[in-house]
């Protein structure tokens, strides 16, 4: 056999066949690694869920205030990626609750501390959704239960946030034509005309800009709170 115009015996023409031949792999695998930019940003944005904080053995944290040392007044991109300490004060962020909630039908928990009373407060919600980028991350809600007497996410037609889009200073997705709820409220959210609760209000913020959750009569200041995905039994 010639290779390159000398003559080779079989086992060296196998051996020139194997390398061509390995070569052309890498070469091809090179060039589908290089084309394939979606499924590396796929593994970047999963990466945004990697660092949870659960809560008990099934629940995951996604927002905690305890002492305000967290500034959540943000603008759209960092309440997208998530800030602030997973041990501390921090909110996970909008794509990873995205990923998150898209394929599986998981259950809402909120629990709040009084901020005058001490007074323990919980609400949950029997589903939790948090839509895509492309619908600006819109909230879908269950059936609510809990120890207060009303559903702040619901309790009327202006403030009713299920089904509505995520609002931040610079993003401005609400339903109230004259403002942004996200200035209004000091804080980004799910708003829709504005809101009865707020729960990324300003921590040392005082009526609607603070952290409430209202009740019928009642708004109800707030020193602490957890939000938190996870089994719906
Ligand atoms: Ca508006």
């Amino acid at each position: 056999m010639h290779v390159c115009g000398r003559k080779v015996d079989n086992m060296t023409a196998t051996f020139i066949c194997l390398i061509i031949t390995l070569t052309i792999s890498v070469a091809i695998l090179g060039i589908i690694a290089i084309q394939a930019p979606e499924g590396r940003n796929s593994e970047e944005e999963q990466g945004l869920c990697c660092d949870f904080t659960h809560y008990g053995a099934n629940w995951i944290v996604f927002q905690r205030r305890i002492n305000g040392e967290v500034d959540f007044y943000r603008n759209w991109d960092q309440y997208v990626k998530g800030f602030g300490d997973p041990n501390e004060e921090f909110w996970l962020g909008l794509e990873c609750l995205h990923l998150q909630t898209r394929n599986r039908t998981f259950a809402l928990k909120i629990e709040m501390t009084d901020a005058v009373t001490g007074e323990f407060y919980y609400a949950s919600y029997s589903s939790f959704n948090v839509g895509p980028k492309s619908d600006n991350y819109r909230l879908k809600v269950g059936e609510y239960s809990g120890n207060f007497i009303s559903d702040a996410f619901r309790l009327k037609s202006k403030s009713d946030i299920n089904n509505q889009q995520f609002t931040t200073k610079d993003a401005d997705h609400d339903n109230c034509s004259d403002c942004n709820c996200a200035n209004y409220m000091r804080g980004g959210f799910w708003y829709n005309g504005c809101a009865s609760s707020n729960l990324n209000g300003n921590y040392f913020g005082k009526s609607a800009e603070g952290i409430f959750w209202k009740a019928e009569r009642k708004r109800y200041g707030l020193n602490s709170t957890l939000m938190m995905f996870g089994p719906t039994n």
